[in-house]
C-alpha cells in the first residue's frame, strides 16, 4: 500500500473524492494523514469522519515560509509518504519543500494550463468571454502551476454562467480526474522524470494524457 498525504485549505471536496476512491479500492493506497494550514477547513471534518489522522500547521506560528515548510515537511516525513497530493491547498510551497519531495507532488488547478495560472481563474475565463474552461492535474515544481501536465478536463461555458456555476462544473470534472491520476501514480504507471510527465514509459505531450479516438 502506498502512503498518501493530502494537503488542504478549504472544503475538501477533492479530498472526499480521493477518500471515496481509496475506500472503494479504485486507488490501492492509504491516506495516512490530511494536513491543513487553516484550522477551520471543512476538509478536516471529512478526514476525521473517515477515520483519517489530521494535522493543522498554522503559518502564524512561524517566522517565514521557509520555516513553515520545514515544520510541515518534518511532520509529513513521520508518515513515510510515497505521494503528496495538494487538494485546494492555497499556500505556495518553497523551493526547499518542492525539492525534498520532487516527483512525488501532485496539484489540481482550476484552469486549462498554461492558461490562467494563479488565483481567480473562473472569473478570468468569464471576463474574457472564453467558450471553455477546465481543470488540470500536474506535477508540482518550483514554478507556480508550471509543472508538467498529466491530465486535463474541459467544460463548456455558456451565456448565463456565473462564477458559482463554473466552479460547480469544473469540480464535477475534478472529482473524476484527480482520483484517476492518483490511481495511475499508485500503480506505478505515472512518473516525473527530466521535468516531464511519463505514462506507461511514454513522455506525455504538453497538454497531458489524451485518449486516442480509436481506443
Ligand atoms: N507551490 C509550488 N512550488 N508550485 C506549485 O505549482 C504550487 C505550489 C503551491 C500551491 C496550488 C496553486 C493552484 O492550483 C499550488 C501550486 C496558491 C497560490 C497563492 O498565490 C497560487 C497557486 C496555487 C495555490 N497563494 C498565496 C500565497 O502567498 C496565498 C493566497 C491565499 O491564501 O488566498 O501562498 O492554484
Ligand atoms: C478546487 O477547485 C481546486 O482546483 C482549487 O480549489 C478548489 C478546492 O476545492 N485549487 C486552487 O485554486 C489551488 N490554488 P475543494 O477544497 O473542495 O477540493
Amino acid at each position: 500500500m502506498k502512503n498518501i498525504i493530502v494537503l488542504i485549505s478549504g472544503s475538501g471536496s477533492n479530498l472526499q473524492a480521493i477518500i471515496d476512491a481509496c475506500q472503494s479500492g479504485a486507488i490501492e493506497g492509504s491516506i495516512r494523514a490530511v494536513f491543513s494550514n487553516v484550522p477551520q477547513a471543512y476538509g478536516l471534518t471529512r478526514a476525521r469522519q473517515a477515520g483519517i489522522e489530521t494535522e493543522v500547521v498554522e503559518p502564524k506560528n512561524f517566522a517565514d515560509r521557509t520555516a513553515y515548510d520545514l515544520a510541515l515537511a518534518e511532520r509529513i516525513d513521520g508518515y513515510q509518504p510515497d505521494l503528496i497530493v495538494l487538494a485546494g491547498y492555497m499556500r505556495i510551497l518553497s523551493p526547499a519543500f518542492v525539492s525534498r519531495y520532487r516527483s512525488k507532488l501532485l496539484n489540481i488547478h482550476p484552469s486549462l494550463l498554461p492558461k490562467y495560472p494563479g488565483l481567480h481563474t473562473h472569473t478570468q475565463a468569464l471576463a474574457n468571454g472564453d467558450s471553455e474552461h477546465g481543470t488540470t492535474v500536474h506535477f508540482v515544481t518550483e514554478e507556480l502551476d508550471g509543472g508538467p501536465v498529466i491530465l486535463q478536463a474541459r467544460v463548456p461555458l455558456a451565456t448565463g454562467d456565473t462564477e458559482a456555476s463554473v466552479i460547480g462544473k469544473v469540480q464535477v470534472q475534478e472529482h473524476r480526474i484527480y482520483p484517476l491520476v492518483i490511481r495511475w501514480f499508485v500503480e506505478g504507471r505515472l512518473a516525473m522524470r527530466d521535468a516531464k510527465a511519463w505514462m506507461d514509459g511514454v513522455e506525455l505531450p504538453a497538454q497531458g494524457y489524451c485518449e486516442k479516438e480509436s481506443d
